[in-house]
């Protein structure tokens, strides 16, 4: 034991004069960070895509919902190389890194002993240093995690798990200086809604600020993000409830987002979207085929924003053409008609569920009889529709749905245009 202490104290004495060691319990230091140009952390589809300088040449940019769709939009943020900080005490000049490991994932570089002392997986040197490896923390049910990044896996991942368990894990802020935490699903596929309820599997997260709504999901969510306000809050907790046999599997990449740095988004965001066009989704909107989707879940009332690049004034929304031949707007109850067709996204009261956008509200119109038996979730619009919000405030998307009667949800794409 007393070899083991000496070993250790040799080893951080070793690496506090080459290779720097962050201990999750080091507080207190400036971080400066450097961004890849094109905000690999944005969360469209063309997040790597360089918001345009010139309004002109932008406006030439549209939509291409074939290789939109083909795209899968979290993961493009991990294809960026090396995101470079340097960090620096009073005392000493250290140098920490992350990296990104042959595989695509997010780690820290730490040395390889101290690695495996804090749980990480050591995967592959570290670019410019002998000592030190891309440390990855990979966490299950019941596991802590204090790292910058975080990867939750499902037990038995990327093989299926058909148990009942509720399966919980907590972050730590590496630092005080903690504000938010993003949740990419990578991988989300648990049992979907029934009718809109969550009553077989979940994912809720708890203990974040107390005013930071977050709504309780199920389905089938992989691409889809959330942010999550921590800045007062303790340790958080992220639960995904399983209950009954389902073949469900998850793999979300969690990461801590300092304060008053270019990675914080706008507090009470629950998804933000950045570059000059892309697409927002409701969740469990991509399962199955036409008929087979459950939908969206129950009692939803979150916001989607979306940053106004430079040089960028207003907003367009308009459906995007499905895969499935369904077209893409399911939102609320439709009461069935004669009528073969829907006419939504209308404007309307929506005494059900609605999207706002610009102030207005949107549900679903009409749809045939004889699709009463799926609720309105297979809903064919004649009307493509196009909306542009102007507002000099923020852009913003707020989704609400009740405890009855979902649908199968939005797909849209969104345009900005620039300021004349
Ligand atoms: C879903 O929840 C609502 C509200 O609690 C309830 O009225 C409805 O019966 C539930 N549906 C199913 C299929 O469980
Ligand atoms: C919607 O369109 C699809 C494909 O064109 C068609 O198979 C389906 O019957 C339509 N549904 C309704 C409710 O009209
Ligand atoms: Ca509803």
């Amino acid at each position: 034991m007393l070899s083991y202490l000496v070993f250790w104290k040799v080893l951080l004495t070793t690496s506090a004069l080459g290779k720097v060691i962050n201990h999750p319990t080091n507080y207190g230091l400036r971080e400066v960070r450097e961004y890849p140009a094109t905000g690999a952390m944005g969360a469209g589809p063309f997040a790597s895509m360089e918001p345009q300088k010139s309004p002109l040449l932008a406006a030439t940019y549209y939509f291409d919902p074939v290789s939109g769709r083909s795209q899968n939009l979290e993961q493009l943020g991990l294809n960026t190389q090396s995101i470079v900080r340097s960090l620096s005490s009073k005392e000493n000049e250290v140098a920490l890194e992350a990296c990104v490991a042959a595989d695509g994932r997010e780690g820290t570089c730490y040395d390889a002993s101290f690695c495996m002392e804090l749980g990480g997986v050591p995967m592959g040197q570290c670019e410019d240093s002998g000592s030190s490896v891309c440390c990855l923390f990979e966490v299950s049910c019941d596991d802590d995690s204090y790292e910058e990044f975080t990867y939750f896996k499902s037990p038995l991942y990327p093989r299926a798990y058909d148990k009942e368990r509720m399966c919980k894990i907590r972050v730590g802020k590496k630092k005080s200086t903690i504000c938010q935490l993003r949740l990419d699903f990578l991988d989300l596929d648990i049992a979907r809604p029934t009718e809109g309820n969550c009553s077989q599997d979940m994912l809720f997260i708890s203990g974040q600020n107390e005013n930071n709504v977050v709504p309780r999901i199920c389905g089938l969510n992989t691409g889809h993000h959330f942010y999550v306000d921590v800045d007062e809050s303790g340790m958080v907790s992220i639960q995904v409830m399983m209950i009954g046999s389902y073949s469900r599997k998850f793999n979300i990449k969690i990461t801590q987002l300092e304060c008053k740095t270019n990675k914080i988004v706008p507090e009470h965001c629950l998804q933000y979207y950045t570059g000059t066009h892309g697409v927002i989704k409701s969740f469990n909107y991509e399962e199955g085929g036409a008929t087979t989707f459950q939908g969206y879940p129950n009692n939803l009332d979150y916001t989607i924003c979306l940053k106004k690049e430079p040089g960028f004034c207003s907003i367009s929304y308009e459906l995007a053409s499905d895969v499935t031949g369904v077209q893409p707007f399911g939102v609320g109850l439709v009461s069935a008609s004669s009528s073969s067709t829907v006419t939504g996204p209308v404007s309307a009261e929506c005494p059900d569920d609605f999207l706002v956008i610009g102030g207005i509200r949107l549900c679903s119109g009409r749809i045939a009889a004889s699709t009463t038996s799926v609720r309105g979730r297979e809903t064919n619009t004649t009307v493509t529709g196009l909306l542009t919000d102007s507002t000099p405030g923020p852009f913003m998307v707020r989704f609400v749905s009740n405890g009855v009667n979902n649908a199968r949800g939005f797909n849209l794409q969104y345009r900005l245009n620039p300021c004349k």
